[in-house]
């Protein structure tokens, strides 16, 4: 048994040594030690094997099956680098072919906007500044004049995420922020952009939109710097025709407050679908800030005065090229996108 042990041993590596594919090694592990291979088969022959060689024998079989397992895998390897070895030798790469340039991508439509807007701003000496998109309802409402249960705060459905925590659906808690830190430091003279988030969806309103709102606070700020500035703003962004309308309105942290027009861009105020015929076209809200807000964020209202206004970018870029659906902005149609250089 022993020597039948050897003989298998010595042609099972031979083969093995010998075999010039991973196909051809399969076959050999199967022949040897499969159901029906050569070792196994020897095995099944132990009980004819004297009781006391018995022990012996099996544990030389099991010894074997072991090397011969181990054997195979080494060959497998080697096979399998070689192969690969013989890939690589074929494959001829020309160094001299041109690189493929990875397509060049433009700036977002609202992002054209956004920055035409900060730059006419720090233009005229403003600040950029930014804050959390997650706002505590205090600096989202209660620092600018909204009390709980305030009837104005159904102005700007919002999303809560905690009873004490919401998206800001506004950046005017920046500006809060902003003055908290600088006060009682003068002047205060920002801008703050960025996304704001409300309840509403339809074809001008979208849940997330993006804001640039605007703070001076100075000794003597008064009305009219508000409105030379946004006239300011108005020509630089649309024509040095343009003229601005001021209409009252009501806003809890701005007093007195307005809604700002500018004269219709598609039509130079003749009247036309646009403009619903009156010639104007809505872009802004603006105040003087409320002294109830001044106050909360660290400064005497006796002794300061500030003006605050505040645009959405998506309404400003929809007139500006002549968009009428705001979805258009937020669904990725490279058609669309691709018009804006
Ligand atoms: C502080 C005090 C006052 C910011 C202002 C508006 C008027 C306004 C809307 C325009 C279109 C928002 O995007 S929109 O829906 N904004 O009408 N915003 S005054 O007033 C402030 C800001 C900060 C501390």
């Amino acid at each position: 048994m022993f020597r039948k042990l050897k003989e298998l041993e010595n042609e099972a590596c031979l083969k093995i040594k010998d075999a010039t594919s991973i196909d051809e090694l399969k076959e050999i592990k199967v022949s040897i030690l499969g159901k029906k291979g050569e070792l196994t088969t020897l095995l099944r022959s132990l009980g004819a094997v004297d009781p006391e060689e018995r022990p012996k024998v099996g544990s030389a079989a099991n010894a074997l099956r072991l090397e011969l397992e181990k054997l195979i895998l080494g060959k497998e390897q080697l096979l399998r680098d070689a192969s690969l070895g013989d890939k690589w030798a074929k494959e001829q790469i020309d160094i001299s072919l041109p690189g493929r340039p990875a397509a060049l991508g433009q700036k977002h439509p609202l992002t054209l906007v956004n920055d035409e807007i900060k730059e006419i701003f720090i233009g005229l000496g403003f600040q950029v500044a930014h804050g959390p998109e997650i706002e505590s309802d205090y600096y989202n409402y209660e620092a600018l004049n909204f009390p709980a249960d305030h009837p104005a705060r159904d102005m700007q459905d919002s999303f809560y995420i905690t009873t004490k925590y919401l998206l800001r659906t506004h950046t005017s808690p920046v500006q809060v922020r902003v003055m908290e830190k600088l006060a009682p430091s003068l002047p205060v003279r920002i801008i703050a952009p960025g996304k704001v988030f409300r309840r509403d969806d339809d074809a001008t309103h979208s849940p997330m939109f993006h804001q640039v709102e605007g703070l001076v606070v100075d000794q003597e700020v008064t009305f009219a710097d508000l409105k030379g500035t946004l006239l300011l703003f108005a020509r630089e962004m649309f024509g040095p025709e343009q003229k601005i309308r001021l209409r009252p309105s009501f806003f809890p942290f701005t007093e007195p407050s307005a809604e700002v027009d500018i004269s219709c861009i598609m039509c130079a105020s003749r009247g036309c679908r646009v403009c619903s015929n009156t010639g104007w076209l809505e872009i802004l809200g603006a105040g003087m800030v409320h002294p109830r807000v001044l106050e909360v964020a660290g400064y005497d209202p006796k002794q300061v005065t500030g003006y605050a206004f505040g645009m959405g970018v998506e309404r400003i870029a929809m007139l500006k090229y002549g968009i009428a659906d705001l979805r258009l902005f937020f669904t990725n149609d490279l058609r669309f996108l691709k018009q804006f250089a």
